[in-house]
């Protein structure tokens, strides 16, 4: 359906609609996203968001600019607002003109004077339009556009400027007569009075719109009773917004670092995904030669271990951590980086897997194997870069980026920051130890082992592994070269271990904490801890 059509439909169905406001192409996606039908393009949030006043101060045809990202960013309608038109009834016609020629549904003009202040500001001495000339407007757009559905709302002012209900039904009939679409009554009043009285003498059939941004608490119950035909939501995104980039700024500024910052926006594969990344990745595929996904991971998730009874009937990747179970945290991470060629080793109460469209394998002797076993069933797999998790492990999603940025060939995220006094956890020496000032520097794998001497331990592996191409093809080597009843009995230290004796490098990342390893209650919290 055209854009013209939806919109007019909307306005005329007998069922209330709502408009949602936008002021550039990524509030757009987002107003589309949440299943709006429709967008307003508010005069108030796109000047605010050029940092200008809602005075006319962005001329029409840079507003126009701004419109045809909005547009071109969506599918569903926009309806502009016009302020006065920008002018009298002759640049009304050349916006019309605009507008249909960039796609945009609908504009809205309003009956004060050119420039305009927003409604919000001294309403009362704004002066309006002559009612005759403001015709003049409405029937010029009507006449000059193309479209048969092109939608004109004319906006009536009379209560913004105090001058009562009586001069609103005035102007009212008068707009709907030069051939307006649809009446916008607006309303300063912080509870729905004008809009309930106007609403009890409009005895017409023209489509009555509102913008309910003073009268926020009337329920919308009533808008739908008194017979309102759209509500539109003036300014909430360019709010909204406002105060997050607000606080992402200030703490910013204050903190001098991002650690707290990272989990409290999105993640820039979110922005990618909402640009449309994905179309273009498929895109690419079709029209570009040699194209193929280079980045993969393998969740080793097959190992049978116990935490009271939250393991009676799943495995121990599939505890709910803040309502998402570890194996989504961690396969949700690697998505943010568009990783998703994403392959599930499983074992223990594999029933418990749900259906998913990751690659599944699964290791059937997990009882009697560990990692490595289950990494050597998935050596198929073991191409391109690279990542390799524990399916018990939670953490930060920078320790990906951490990885992505390490160009080495095998690199393995170490905890510095651990206690080392525990046994059973796979503590690491390396040819140095963490170094905040120059933790660039390169650090290399010495030995990895459950029972290293304390005084030697410069941190424990988490659990993560990173492969480049070649380092990939080094580990499918090792793997193919180690008789399969050895692969059987190895743990990820012996097969480091190993790779170390041959003379490969495993590179070093440190991190300190944000990550557990769900093995006991106390870890659980931990784990939660991290996302809350
Ligand atoms: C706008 O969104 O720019 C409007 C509505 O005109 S209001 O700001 O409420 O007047
Ligand atoms: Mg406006």
């Amino acid at each position: 359906m055209k854009k013209t059509s939806h919109l007019k439909q909307l306005i005329q169905s007998k069922q209330l609609e709502f408009l949602m406001e936008a002021h550039n192409g990524m509030s757009s996606i987002i107003a589309q996203e949440a299943g709006f039908k429709g967008i307003w393009g508010s005069g108030l949030s796109i000047s605010a968001s050029l940092g200008v006043r809602d005075n006319n101060e962005a001329s029409w045809t840079q507003v126009i600019d701004v419109l045809e990202f909005m547009s071109d960013a969506t599918d569903i309608p926009i309806l502009l607002d016009g302020d006065t038109g920008y002018g009298n009834f002759n640049n009304v016609r050349r916006l019309i003109k605009k507008l249909e020629q960039r796609d945009i549904a609908g504009v809205c003009i309003e009956d004060k004077l050119f420039p305009k202040t927003n409604s919000f500001i001294n309403g009362e001495s704004q002066d309006l339009a002559d009612i005759d000339e403001f015709c003049g407007k409405i029937k010029a757009a009507k006449d000059t556009q193309k479209d048969p559905d092109f939608c004109v709302v004319a906006r009536v002012e009379a209560f913004i400027a105090g001058l009562g209900l009586e001069e609103a039904l005035k102007r009212a009939e008068a707009y709907e007569n030069a051939g307006a679409d649809a009446l916008l009554i607006h309303s300063k009043k912080s509870t729905a009075e004008d809009i309930v009285d106007f609403m009890k003498h409009w005895k017409k059939n023209t489509p009555i719109i509102i913008v309910p941004t003073k009268y926020y608490s009337t329920p919308t119950e009533l808008f739908n009773k008194i017979g309102i035909s759209t509500i539109i939501w003036a300014n909430h995104s360019i709010r909204s917004s406002v105060q997050a980039i607000k606080e992402t700024v200030n703490t910013i500024h204050k903190e001098q670092h991002l650690k707290n910052i990272e989990s409290n926006i999105v993640s820039v594969s979110e922005i990618f995904r909402l640009q449309g990344s994905d179309e273009l990745a498929q895109a690419e595929k079709q029209y570009l030669p040699g194209y193929e996904l280079s980045l993969s991971s393998i969740i080793l998730a097959a190992g049978a271990s116990k935490i009271d009874s939250l393991t009676e009937n799943i495995p121990k990747c599939l505890i709910d951590i803040n309502n998402k179970t570890i194996l989504d945290h961690q396969i949700d991470a690697f998505k943010k980086f568009n990783i998703s060629d994403i392959t599930i080793v499983r074992g223990d109460k594999k029933e418990a897997f749900l259906e998913n469209q990751y690659t599944n394998i699964d290791n059937n002797s997990f009882h009697e194997t560990h990692e490595v076993y289950s990494l050597y069933l998935a050596k198929e797999k073991l191409k391109n870069e690279c990542f390799i998790s524990y399916g018990d492990i939670v953490f930060k999603d920078y320790f990906i980026h951490e990885c992505l940025n390490n160009k080495s060939d095998i690199s393995i995220i170490v905890d510095s920051s651990c206690k080392k006094d525990a046994s059973n956890k796979d503590y690491i020496s390396a040819t140095k130890e963490y170094d905040p000032i120059n933790f660039n520097q390169d650090t290399y794998l010495t030995k990895m082992n459950r029972k290293i001497d304390a005084n030697s331990i410069h941190g424990e592996f988490i659990g993560l592994i990173k492969t480049s191409k070649k380092g990939s093809n080094i580990l499918l080597e090792a793997l193919s070269s180690l008789p399969e009843e050895e692969l059987k009995t190895m743990h990820m230290q012996d097969l480091l271990n190993h790779l170390i004796e041959k003379g490969h490098q495993i590179s070093i990342i440190y991190i300190q904490g944000n990550w557990a390893d769900v093995n006991t209650i106390a870890d659980l919290h931990l784990a939660t801890n991290l996302y809350a």
